[in-house]
C-alpha cells in the first residue's frame, strides 16, 4: 500500500484513527468519508485495497477522509462504528468484511440517517446501505486449481493447504469449498489441509502451522491470515514450499516463494462507488456480486515473476481455466453465508 501521511488521533480506547492524504480536516462544506477498518490496515491485503481505493476517490474529488482502525478486538467494533455515526461527521462511512452488515444494521437503528458503503459484504434492500460482494468461490477455485497444477503428480496424492485467520461463514461455505473444488478439478482425490490461526496477526504461530503443513505433504499453501501471511512465507522459505496469495497481486511479496496469486479489484470497486457517492449518484439499497466475468476477480498472470517461477504447461492450463470463467462458459455461484 502507498503510505499515507498519517496524523494519529486516538478516538476510542484501543481504536486508532488517522486523517489521510493531503485532505484537510473535515469541514461542513466538503463531502466527508469515514473508513472503518475492522482490524488493522497493515498486513491485510483486503484492507490495503479498501483504503487505497477510497484514498484515490477522495484525492480526485473535493472530499476528505479519515481512517479508523477498529483493531483486533471484534467486540469493540460496533461501538467504534456507533461513535463514527454519532459524530455526525461523515456523509458516508465505508467499511469491508462479511460481518459488517449486522453491525451496521444495529448502528442504523440509533442513527438512521447515516449512509454506508460496504465492500466484501452483502445486504440488499436497506436504503442507507450499498454493498459489494466479490465472487470468492471463483477466486478460491482459481487458487485451488493452481495449487493442484503445482503439485507434482509423481508425489502420489495431491494435497494443498489453506490457512485462515479465523473461521467465518464465507470461509466455511465458500472459500474452503471453492479451493477444494479447484484442487479436485486437477485431481478428484486431492485433499485440503485446512488450518485456522485464530487471529489475523500472529505470524509466529502462522509459521508453526505452515511448517507442520509443509512437513506433512503439502507443497502449496493459500494464506488468508492478515499479518499471519508473513509467517507462512517464512515457513515456505525454510521448507522450500510454495505460497499462494489471495487479494492483492502478491508475487512481489516474496519472489519465488509466493508463486501464484489471485486478485480482487476491491480498490477499483470502492473507488468507483465512493466517487458516485460524492457525486450523489450511488444507489443505496443495492447489493451486487462481482466475479471473474465482471473483471473484478482474477488470477495474476501478467508479470515476469510468474513466467520465471511457474512452468509453461501450468501457465497454459491456468490461462484456459481463467478464460472459461472470463467468457462466462464457467460460472461458480457465490453463496451468501
Ligand atoms: N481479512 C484480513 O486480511 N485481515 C483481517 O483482519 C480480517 N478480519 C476479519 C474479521 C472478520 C470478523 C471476518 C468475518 C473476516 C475477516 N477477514 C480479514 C477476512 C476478509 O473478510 C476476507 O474474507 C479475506 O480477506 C479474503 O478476501
Amino acid at each position: 500500500m502507498k503510505k499515507l501521511t498519517l496524523v494519529a488521533v486516538v478516538v476510542l480506547a484501543g481504536v486508532n484513527a488517522f486523517a489521510g492524504g493531503s485532505a484537510p480536516e473535515p469541514t461542513a462544506d466538503l463531502f466527508s468519508v469515514g473508513v472503518f477498518v475492522p482490524g488493522v490496515v497493515e498486513g491485510s491485503p483486503t484492507y490495503e485495497l479498501l483504503v487505497a481505493g477510497v484514498e484515490r476517490a477522495v484525492e480526485e474529488s473535493d472530499a476528505t477522509f479519515r481512517v479508523v482502525e477498529g483493531g483486533f478486538n471484534q467486540a469493540q467494533w460496533e461501538q467504534a462504528v456507533t461513535s463514527m455515526a454519532a459524530s455526525g461527521e461523515y456523509d458516508l462511512i465505508v467499511s469491508s468484511n462479511p460481518e459488517i452488515p449486522d453491525i451496521v444494521v444495529n448502528v442504523l437503528a440509533a442513527f438512521p440517517e447515516q449512509h454506508f458503503l460496504l465492500m466484501d459484504a452483502y445486504l440488499s434492500g436497506n436504503d442507507r446501505v450499498h454493498t459489494v460482494m466479490f465472487n470468492q468461490r471463483e477466486q478460491a477455485f482459481l487458487a485451488g486449481y493452481f495449487a493442484g497444477l503445482l503439485d507434482d503428480p509423481e508425489d502420489g496424492e495431491t494435497r494443498a493447504g489453506l490457512l485462515a485467520g479465523q473461521e467465518y461463514p464465507i470461509m466455511n461455505s465458500t472459500i474452503l469449498p471453492g479451493f477444494e473444488f479447484g484442487l479436485r478439478a486437477v485431481d478428484p482425490e486431492a485433499t485440503v489441509d485446512f488450518r485456522v490461526l485464530g487471529n489475523w496477526f500472529d505470524a509466529g504461530r502462522a509459521s508453526e502451522l505452515a511448517d507442520s503443513m509443509y512437513a506433512t505433504g503439502t507443497h502449496a499453501i493459500l494464506t488468508i491470515a492478515g499479518g499471519g501471511n508473513q509467517g507462512v512465507i517464512a515457513a515456505a522459505r525454510d521448507r522450500d514450499g510454495a505460497v499462494i496469495w489471495y487479494d492483492t497481486p502478491g508475487l512481489d511479496e516474496a519472489p519465488g516463494v509466493v508463486v501464484g496469486s489471485t486478485y480482487v479489484e476491491l480498490d477499483r470497486a470502492v473507488y468507483e462507488r465512493t466517487v458516485s457517492a460524492i457525486n450523489g449518484s450511488l444507489t443505496f439499497g443495492e447489493a451486487s456480486i462481482l466475479g471473474v466475468a465482471d473483471g473484478y476477480v482474477g488470477f495474476v498472470e501478467d508479470t515476469p515473476l510468474y513466467e520465471r517461477h511457474v512452468e509453461q504447461e501450468v501457465r497454459d492450463r491456468m490461462r484456459e481455466m481463467v478464460e472459461r470463467l472470463e467468457s462466462g462458459e464457467l460460472f461458480l455461484e457465490m453463496s451468501l453465508d
